[in-house]
């Protein structure tokens, strides 16, 4: 049975790409059929029911599923945020960093629009990360700017682009490839947003066979529910080298003493307003905890 690779789902069809990288639309059988079942990214065994129809008969063990966004076999993840306009966003960064941590994947991060800021303050902006040890990109689609340090992260990867909604993720791929000609929208003046351009996640393979890229709909507000409060620090990555030195075991670095991070924070090992941000999501994550707590009691007793 030939295999194909789902590119695009729109409507109830399903757009495969062939071994020639020709488009097939399909319809998925029975059980397959259910929303979610098959992601952009699967790779599927098709049968041909008419000359351009087919249907879609199962799925290929997938190596990763994301849940946002919802794509599967993806290899890497570009960060997308823009310098301004929307407004550049340390605290939303660091959400969308803890968020992609959980995939275990390679993590780049991209800080777009840089024509619209002074080249100093734009590496400013992206340096924190440098040091902290992720691999961050200054870029602009009106100058081309870390265009050619894009292209060469690309090689030979499946990248799936996220971040919010109008930093240029769109934008962005027609910069490394024009043919795709993705529709790419105006950020609202008077909301400071993007205005959801992108509606559904899209695969398209990169010219000359050199990886795919995949396109997905940006979203601003980002809970961290998938998340255990004990599991956010390893999402911190740079607080690794010094969770060692913890006294307690299962130091949340909250209030504890001889707490290693803490330690490193006020030795400046740290960054002030990453710890804060570190607290505040371990805040968010335990009221939810809380909450869920609380509706679990309420269930038993109405159970009794
Ligand atoms: N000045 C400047 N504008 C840019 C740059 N990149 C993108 N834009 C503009 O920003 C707006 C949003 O770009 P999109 O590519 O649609 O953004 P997106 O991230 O795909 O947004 P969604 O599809 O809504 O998630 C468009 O008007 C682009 O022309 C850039 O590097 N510099
Ligand atoms: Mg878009
Ligand atoms: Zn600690």
């Amino acid at each position: 049975m030939p295999v194909g690779r789902v590119i695009r789902i729109i409507g109830g069809f399903y757009y495969i790409m062939n071994n020639q990288g020709e488009t097939i639309v399909a319809v998925p059988r029975g059980k397959l059929k259910l929303t979610g079942s098959v992601l952009v990214g699967d790779l599927v065994d098709y049968e041909m029911i008419l000359a351009e129809q087919a249907v879609i008969e199962g799925i290929c063990p997938r190596s990763i599923v994301l849940k946002r966004p919802f794509v599967s076999n993806v290899t890497q993840v570009a960060l997308i945020f823009a310098h301004k306009n929307p407004d550049f966003n340390y605290q939303l960064i660091d959400r969308f960093l803890v968020m992609l941590e959980t995939y275990n994947l390679k993590t780049l991060i991209l800080f777009n629009k840089s024509d619209l800021i002074d080249l100093e303050r734009a590496e400013e902006n992206a340096e924190p990360y440098r040091r902290i040890g992720y691999q961050a990109i200054c870029t602009s689609t009106k100058t081309h700017q870390g265009k050619l340090q894009f292209l060469e992260k690309l090689c030979f990867e499946a990248t799936v682009l996220t971040g919010p909604s109008g930093v240029g993720k769109s934008a962005l791929i027609n910069m490394v490839a024009p043919s795709f000609q993705l529709k790419t929208g105006a950020v609202s003046e008077k909301i400071g947003r993007g205005r959801h351009t992108t509606r559904e996640a899209q695969l398209l393979p990169l010219p000359e066979g050199n990886g795919y890229i995949f396109d997905t709909p940006g979203f601003t507000q980002l809970d961290l529910d998938f998340l255990s409060p004990r599991d956010l620090a390893d999402c911190f990555i740079e607080f690794a080298k010094y969770k060692t030195e913890c006294h307690f075991l299962g130091c949340l670095h909250q209030q504890e003493p001889a707490c290693g991070v803490k330690a490193a924070v006020e030795a400046g090992k740290i960054y002030p307003w990453r710890y804060e941000h570190y607290l505040m999501f371990l805040d968010e994550l335990n009221e939810l905890e809380d909450r869920k707590y609380l509706r679990s009691g309420r269930n038993r007793e109405k159970r009794r």
